[in-house]
């Protein structure tokens, strides 16, 4: 669901419901106070106020523009993160998450479909793969006590990048490990 087109407009939605709220409710208060104006108001006044509510009105579309044509962008909706493994995993990794990095069974792996096999030791933490080209492959989130599997088709040879994109505290940020796919 989420990977579909109905998923993004939902997902839209609910990001952008909040702001929707704070604009509807602005917009209302524009025009009832413009509503409210003395009709013997100075001409410069009127002018103020007019530009006040266009003022809104372009930054309302300017927001709705952005938000619609960028749902595109989102990491896990392009077609590398959404397109399913082809072939059965030929190697399996297991993957050890930590205060704060990763300690992989290999650093070197073969192109083509791999399994990881991950968990941490310590508190929750994700782990979100990077192709070379830097777009998110896979990501799943860690939770103390679970083992994760994911399986995921490293279609580029090169440097990919692991990172940890749950906040787990002060060295959070460096959390990074890397792999090679040759
Ligand atoms: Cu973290």
């Amino acid at each position: 669901m989420l990977g579909t087109g109905a998923g993004a407009v939902l997902l839209f939605a609910y990001l952008t419901a909040p702001f929707l709220v704070v604009f509807v409710t602005l917009l209302y208060l524009a025009v009832r106070r413009g509503r409210a104006t003395p009709r013997d108001l100075e001409g410069s006044k009127r002018l103020v106020l007019a530009a006040e509510v266009v003022w809104l009105l372009a930054i309302g579309v300017v927001w709705t523009v952005i938000n619609v044509v960028s749902i595109a962008w989102i990491p896990w909706l392009q077609p590398y993160a959404s397109s399913p493994p082809q072939s059965e995993p030929s190697q399996v990794v297991r993957v050890e998450a930590f205060m704060w990095g990763y300690t992989l069974e290999t650093y070197e792996l073969k192109q083509g479909t791999v399994k990881f096999v991950a968990r941490s030791i310590d508190t929750i933490h994700s782990m979100t793969i990077y192709s070379p080209r830097g777009e998110i492959v896979a990501t799943v989130m860690l939770m103390p006590g679970m083992t994760e599997e994911i399986v995921v088709e490293l279609k580029e040879r090169g440097e990919y990048v692991i990172r940890c994109l749950e906040f787990c505290g002060d060295g959070h940020p460096a959390m990074v490990s890397k792999f090679r796919v040759v």
